[in-house]
């Protein structure tokens, strides 16, 4: 039996080598086919072997062998590394071998370093935490179709998140000579179309001329705001082919950072003078703050109007230690709001109960009817229309598409010369009475957090306080929170750097915290900052294996986890329909309503962990041993290796 496996083993491996050839060298002659006598011209009796098969038995695709000219690959990598691109983290696939190849070996794998990701959803992630860290984007290779389509969800995050994160997919695009089987069924006529709708530009080249345009194009168009992703098909190919001599010299077009396009002078003057002329100015701020650059603006703004200022929190916009940071309900007072940069509009100065009275939702209006509404917002200058990331429409009475930081400057100037002399004493008693409940409110805070301080399993808040003790002496970031802790870390912990905060997934598509995390992690490890996140445990099994990827390129992170064994959001609404329609939830044997527990059996997150080459402990159920296990963890990160403690936290 054996001997006879073998023996068609080699037969078919005699078959293939033949076919090989045949397709290297373009054997097939038509006109000597034509005539080749009958006996010749019969099929093979036994049907050679898929694709499948021959892959499975010779291990490889042939490949041509020895000096074959420079690669188009080597020229690309040529290109990347005059982008000042420091990491790819990527999950391997043979539809970008030839770059893959140069990467590490023409490349030396530095700018770009790759590293080894276990889920293209994970690699895109890391790129999108990375950025917001550091402020440079990276990039990532995915696999033709079936990468790219792991990869989506993750994208559209970036895209909703204003994140610029460069993808480049590989993809066999002759038909005539890719691969049958597995090659092919990872192809498309166009890839892109996969993340079109939720990427700034895309592009195909099909020379390597092109390759350094479209490459240098799609760095420009995803770092010019408003940011976002881009992606590029890369055909095989194209990657493997050697540049051909034919006359035309390749060449590199040389980078330059676009302006950012600005508010229109006359709009702002209009705002500046509505701002300066207020009894209750409001500025309202999402992702207004694009650099550090953008916190001192927006303090100097809301100084010299004494306004307060609500920061929804996507981007760290403005002190929350500064008095004139105030909550959201200061907008039902206004009577001119300034918006910038706000991914909803409409939920700023309206809002919405969701399963309200009737069991649907209910609008309500928050601001009065005469207050004037103003927006800055670079959004506005590139809008898609499949997905509605756009949100309601809101009417707006001064209204500026261009980018809010870059505005900033100029509407200062402006509010400046606006403000008259003899309102100056009212701006400064505006700010007084702001201070007072600034203040007030966060006692109010402080007292809320020491509800259940002694609960068990622990409560959120007393999860970030515990944290906050262990990490306030040292240059933290806190990278992401995943689920929902009620805000606590913002609402208790000093934020005042940017990077002390890197605000949420954009487009709430969860199992973004683990990666972002482990991308800003990794930014934050070169700039010398302690990295913190507070993990929950839905978020992190979408894709765990970014764990692996921390532990393996040595990215020190904090990883406490906020472990309510359950995907909370999903109990309170399911409950909450259960209860509008007078039924009692089926819990099934959990804590939950059937589908939106975690546990029985619970997930052993320190194990997981540790299995994936962490240092970790847990579950921690009682709150006083939460403090010692968290030193503990520090001083592991500050040895340069990822931590993770396992704490049961309650539900929110
Ligand atoms: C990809 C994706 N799938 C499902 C959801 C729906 N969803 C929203 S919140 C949530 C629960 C997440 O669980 P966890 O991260 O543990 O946070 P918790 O609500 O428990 O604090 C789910 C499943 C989503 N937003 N994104
Ligand atoms: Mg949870």
């Amino acid at each position: 039996m054996l001997k006879k496996n073998s023996s068609m083993k080699f037969n078919r491996r005699k078959f293939l080598a033949a076919a090989a050839v045949a397709g290297t060298t373009g054997v097939v002659n038509p006109a000597r086919a034509a005539t080749a006598p009958e006996a010749q011209r019969r099929l093979p009796s036994a049907l050679p072997p898929n694709a499948h098969v021959a892959a499975a038995e010779t291990g490889t695709l042939q490949m041509p062998s020895g000096d074959n000219g420079t690669p188009g690959s080597d020229f690309m990598v040529d290109v990347i590394k005059t982008l000042d691109i420091k990491y790819l983290p990527a999950n391997p696939a043979a539809s970008y071998r030839g770059l893959h190849e140069s990467l590490i070996d023409y490349g030396k794998n530095t700018m770009p370093e790759f590293l080894t990701c276990m889920h293209e959803e994970s690699a895109v992630g890391m790129c999108h935490g990375y950025y917001k860290a550091t402020g440079k984007p990276i990039m990532t290779l995915v696999h033709g179709v079936v990468g790219l389509q792991h990869a989506t969800m993750a994208v559209y995050n970036a895209w909703c998140d204003r994140v610029p994160v460069l993808i480049i997919g590989g993809n066999d695009l002759d038909a005539a000579h890719r691969p049958p089987g597995v090659p092919t069924f990872h192809s498309a006529q166009d890839i892109n179309a996969i993340v079109r709708d939720y990427t700034k530009w895309d592009d195909n080249p099909v020379s390597p001329q092109h390759f350094a345009q479209s490459f240098v194009r799609m760095y420009k168009i995803a770092t010019t705001p408003p940011y976002g992703p881009v992606m590029m098909a890369l055909d095989g190919g194209l990657q493997n082919e050697p540049i051909r001599g034919d006359g035309e010299k390749l060449y590199i077009p040389k980078f330059f950072v676009s302006a950012p396009p600005q508010g229109d002078l006359g709009a702002v003057k209009e705002a500046a003078s509505l701002l300066a002329n207020a009894e209750r100015p409001v500025i309202v701020v999402d992702r207004a703050a694009r650099t550090p650059e953008g916190v001192k603006l927006l303090v100097e703004l809301a100084e010299l109007l004494q306004a307060p200022v609500v920061d929804q929190g996507n981007r760290m916009n403005f002190p929350n230690t500064h008095y004139l940071n105030r909550p959201a309900n200061v907008i039902n007072q206004a009577d001119v709001i300034i918006g910038m940069e706000l991914s909803d509009y409409w939920n700023t100065v309206n809002g919405f109960v969701d399963n309200g009275y009737e069991g649907i939702g209910q609008n309500i209006t928050k601001m009065k009817p005469e207050t004037k509404l103003i927006s800055i917002s670079s959004v506005d200058l590139l809008t898609k229309s499949n997905y509605q990331d756009f949100q309601r429409f809101q009417s707006i009475d001064v209204s500026m598409p261009g980018d809010a930081e870059a505005t900033l400057p100029s509407l200062i100037e402006a509010v400046k010369s606006a403000i008259p002399n003899n309102r100056k004493d009212a701006l400064t008693k505006r700010g007084d009475a702001i201070r007072q409940a600034h203040a007030k409110g966060l006692d109010n805070t402080k007292q809320a957090a020491a509800i259940a301080w002694e609960a068990n399993p622990v409560s959120t808040a007393r999860l970030v306080t515990e944290l906050y003790a262990q990490i306030k002496d040292l240059d933290w970031s806190l990278v992401s929170t995943s689920g929902n802790t009620s805000n606590w870390a913002n609402r208790l912990w000093p934020i005042e750097k940017h990077y002390q905060w890197l605000g949420w997934s954009g487009g709430y598509g969860v199992g973004y915290g683990a990666p972002a995390s482990v991308g800003a992690a990794l930014g934050n490890r070169d700039l010398g900052r302690f990295s913190v996140s507070i993990q929950s445990d839905g978020d992190l099994m979408y894709a765990p294996g970014v764990l692996w990827t921390a532990a393996r390129h040595k990215i020190p992170l904090l990883a406490v986890m906020h472990n309510n064994r359950g995907y909370h959001q999903e109990v309170m609404h399911v409950q909450r329909l259960s209860n509008f329609r007078n039924r009692v939830a089926n819990i099934g044997n959990d804590l939950g309503p059937i589908g939106t527990s975690i546990m029985n059996p619970d997930i052993q997150y320190h194990k997981l962990a540790e299995s994936l080459g962490w240092w970790a402990t847990g579950p921690i159920v009682d709150p006083g041993d939460l403090g010692p296990a968290i030193r503990e963890a520090v001083a592991v990160v500050k040895s340069g290796q990822p931590a993770l403690v396992n704490v049961m936290t309650q539900p929110r």
